[in-house]
């Protein structure tokens, strides 16, 4: 077993353009135990990003002991990276809760499953019958749950409660790539497929550093460039990271300024004439504005704005612009920049003017983050409705009141669903009255963590969170509901090529946790949840059951599950729902009638209506969308003169729940730290290692300075470190969204968690 800390990515296995990427597969053990050893390989998948590698879980004596490749998966072909070979440590970890807390006198005391339920109906029902009704209930769900479990928990909000108080983490990691894909595409769902790589001869990696955070796809990106023939790498993100550092070309924009880059490039290809004029004339609308507003960003405008030489841009456009198959892929450098949605749309545009789409390796990945993040969308676990159907369009709620035999009038329609930052507005100003927390920790991963903290521990809101461990959120909580998880229980999930994987159950949960699909039908059953024949609104008890109704949803819409089995999961490779690349005639979901939505004005968030829709007759063409550059809303000023930007290490998921309790990525990336530039370093009398102090309008935390790797001006914190293994006496502020802005995108609603104004100081010294 080789050391993955140290080399996360392992041996390269060169491949060609055309050719099958070779299998290798990875494993690690606990120690002192070797394959024969293993009573029982359960089939599942990763758990701890979107890429979807397929795995083998390793039981002995009912414990998990370690985990597998799937060689025969489209996927990873066999091969994991470090989060996965380790991370799954977590569910054997000793602190995991076992037993349902309520707060009685201000602490949080242990209880059993009908006191704990019964205080949330109790509550529930008090609500419901009072003035303001459905109102007063918020959901707040996640990106690692599955498939089953949304849908069931959609249905419960929308046709049990009637209620458009619900989305997901998924808000603050994908939000932007599904509002990228409806805006251009006309619905959610992947063009591309990962098979892409092995055929492109172009890859442009767009505010993604896919080596720490889709590993695996890194593997297959850097065995095509090790291999005969290898792709172009162009890498756009302020940092040094190994993508840019492998890069052929890497621009290092200033922070924010992405869209103004984008409308450069974009003027540069259609002026040198490197678009496809037939596939523009037959597959798009919307060329002569989008000519005309980036005509107004010359290379140099954009090379002041996003402190670029030109030079640079030229080259960039260049290498974009005679890609014969590009590949992009873009993600939070992107989405959780200001303007997010419309300079992802700029990506879907260099591929629609270009014709790089729907053939082999030409493709875009608008990725996800979070493992199941396309099912809470898919599902409608966000707020959307399930079946990527429109919340505008009467016929498609027709549809799902059909289907679950309720009201029309019961599914929320009248507006957009409420997205996540205005849900905690809500339960800010009291109107909200019951907060739902499912597999999240947003006591750190939302901005602003001052506040969020205050509303959580507002004395009228019942907060209610289900999680594996008493987390920073927990910990505020009124009722804690534990939850089983990945390993220990069974159903789907659907990574970012929109390939299907089933996840079985391997062990049993400790204690009395429950699988969050049991919890949330435990809920249904007891609020009494019935359709319009008086029967139990929700028809199912397994998450097979509910995969089976999940997929008469799903029927004749975009993401059509209706031939796929937990059976045909089974043994083999994931499914990829679609086929392996969509749009491959040209033929977008913009018709009316099928479309996801009507579509918002990019600069502002406004909503079109039906009409004006219509009048732009789609007819199955792409929509190529323009806007201007706009600076972020939080830029440096004289007493916040730097850039802040926050994102990941390899070794760390998010607020460390699972990885911060697998020892070896643990002690791999212990402690929060600042990346800076040496000069701005120099100029605050800062050396490596020394203590430093962050602060922005809204908060200040402590980190370990360390020096490289970025560009002046800018300053990066790794958003991962909360509390949960520091001594209470011992806590210092350290997680980042101390210091974030509560500010997002108008379009996609997703925060803008890239771009904050901080200063920083020296505290101490290397040993202080
Ligand atoms: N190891 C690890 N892997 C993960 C996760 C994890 O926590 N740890 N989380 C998973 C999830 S949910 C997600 S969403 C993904 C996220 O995956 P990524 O998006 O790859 O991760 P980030 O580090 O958040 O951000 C990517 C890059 O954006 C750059 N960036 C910052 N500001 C800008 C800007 O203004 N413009 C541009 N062009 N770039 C900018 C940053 O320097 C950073 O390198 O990772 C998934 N995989
Ligand atoms: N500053 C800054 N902030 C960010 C980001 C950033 O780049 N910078 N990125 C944002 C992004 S993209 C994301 S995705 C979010 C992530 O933010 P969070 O979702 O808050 O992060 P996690 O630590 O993954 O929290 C998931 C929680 O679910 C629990 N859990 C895991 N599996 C299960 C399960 O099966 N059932 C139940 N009930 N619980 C489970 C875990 O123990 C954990 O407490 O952070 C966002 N915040
Ligand atoms: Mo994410």
């Amino acid at each position: 077993m080789a050391d993955r800390i140290a080399d996360p990515w392992g041996e390269r296995t060169p491949y060609g353009p055309g050719q099958t990427w070779p299998a290798r597969v990875d494993l690690h053990l606990a120690e002192g135990v070797e394959e024969a050893d293993v009573d029982r390989w359960v089939q599942s998948a990763s758990i701890l990003h979107s890429n979807g590698d397929a795995m083998d879980i390793a039981v002995k004596d009912g414990r998990i002991v370690g985990v597998r490749g799937r060689a025969e998966d489209r996927v990873n072909r066999g091969r994991l990276g470090p989060k996965d070979l380790y991370g799954w440590q977590a569910n054997n970890s000793p602190d995991r809760l076992t037993r349902p807390l309520i707060r009685q006198d201000g602490r949080l005391v242990e209880t059993d499953w009908d006191t704990a339920m019964g205080r949330i109906v109790h509550r529930s029902r008090e609500l419901l019958e009072g003035p303001g009704g459905w109102g007063h209930f918020g959901f707040y769900t996640s990106g690692q749950l599955f498939l089953e479990d949304y849908y069931t928990l959609g249905l419960i909000g929308k046709a049990g409660l009637g209620n458009p108080h619900m989305d997901g983490n998924t808000r603050l990691c994908t939000a932007t790539a599904a509002a990228a894909l409806k805006a251009s595409f006309g619905t959610d769902g992947q063009p591309g497929s990962y098979t892409d790589v092995d055929h492109c001869d172009t890859i442009a990696v767009w505010g993604h550093n896919p080596a720490e955070t889709q590993a695996v796809l890194w593997m297959r990106m850097l065995d095509r460039r090790s291999g005969p023939n290898p792709p172009a790498l162009l890498a756009v993100d302020p940092r040094s990271t190994p993508v840019a550092r492998e890069a052929d070309v890497h621009l290092a924009p200033r922070t924010g300024t992405n869209q103004a880059l984008l409308n450069g490039l974009l003027r540069e290809i259609i002026q040198r004439g490197w678009c496809d004029d037939t596939y523009l004339a037959a597959h798009t609308i919307g060329f002569d504005e989008l000519s005309r507003v980036v005509d107004a960003c010359p290379i140099d405008r954009v090379a002041g704005i996003c402190d670029l030489k030109a030079a640079d841009i030229e080259r960039a456009a260049e290498v974009i612009g005679t890609a014969g198959r590009l590949l992009s892929t873009v993600l939070q450098g992107f989405y959780q920049s200001n303007q997010a949605t419309a300079a992802s749309c700029q990506i879907n545009n260099l591929h629609l003017v270009r014709g790089q789409l729907g053939r082999p390796g030409a493709g875009v990945y608008q990725m996800n983050g979070q493992p199941t993040a396309q099912n809470t969308r898919e599902t409608g676990a966000d707020g959307d409705l399930p079946g990527l159907r429109n919340w505008d369009n009467p016929d498609h709620i027709r549809e799902l009141a059909e289907l679950w035999n309720v009201d029309d009038l019961t599914i929320p329609h009248w507006s957009p669903p409420t997205h996540a930052l205005q849900i905690w507005r809500y339960a800010e100003q009291g109107s909200i009255k019951l907060l739902w927390i499912s597999a999240t920790n947003p006591a750190v991963s939302l901005p602003d963590l001052a506040r969020i903290r205050r509303i959580l521990a507002q004395p009228e809101l019942l907060v209610v969170v289900q999680d594996l461990f008493l987390t920073e959120t927990a910990e505020l909580a009124d009722v804690v509901l534990p939850a089983a998880t990945w390993g220990e229980k069974t159903g789907t999930f659907t990574n970012a090529d929109r390939t299907v994987h089933l996840s079985e159950k391997a062990v049993d949960p400790p204690g009395e946790a429950r699988a969050d699909l049991d919890i949330f039908l435990d809920y249904a059953r007891r609020m009494d949840f019935r359709n319009r024949d008086g029967e139990p609104l929700i028809g199912w008890t397994t998450p097979e059951e509910a995969f089976e109704a999940w997929k008469w949803c799903s029927a004749g819409r975009p993401c059509d599950y209706t031939a796929i089995t937990y059976e045909r999961l089974r043994g083999g490779s994931g499914i990829q729902w679609g086929g392996e690349r969509l749009y491959t005639d040209g033929v977008f979901n913009t018709d009316p009638g099928y479309c996801e939505t009507y579509g918002q004005d990019l600069s502002t968030g406004a909503e079109f209506t039906a009409e004006q829709y219509r009048a732009k007759e789609p007819a199955g063409r792409a929509f190529l969308h323009a806007a201007d550059y706009q600076p972020s809303p939080e830029v440096p000023s004289g007493d916040f003169p730097l850039l802040l930007t926050t994102g990941r290490t390899i070794y760390q998921f998010h607020t460390r729940t699972k990885t911060g309790r697998a020892p070896e990525l643990d002690a791999a990336a212990p402690d929060v730290w600042v990346e800076l530039h040496p000069d701005d370093a120099a100029r605050y009398g800062i050396t490596e290692g020394d203590l430093v102090n962050i602060s922005s309008p809204r908060g200040g935390i402590e980190a370990r300075a360390r020096l490289g790797g970025i560009r002046l001006g800018v300053v990066f914190v790794p958003f991962h470190y909360g509390y949960f293994d520091v001594d209470p006496a011992g806590r210092r502020p350290r997680a980042a969204n101390e210091l974030t802005v509560t500010a997002w995108d108008p379009v996609s609603k997703q925060p803008i968690f890239k771009v904050a104004a901080v200063r920083i100081a020296k505290l101490a010294g290397p040993e202080g």
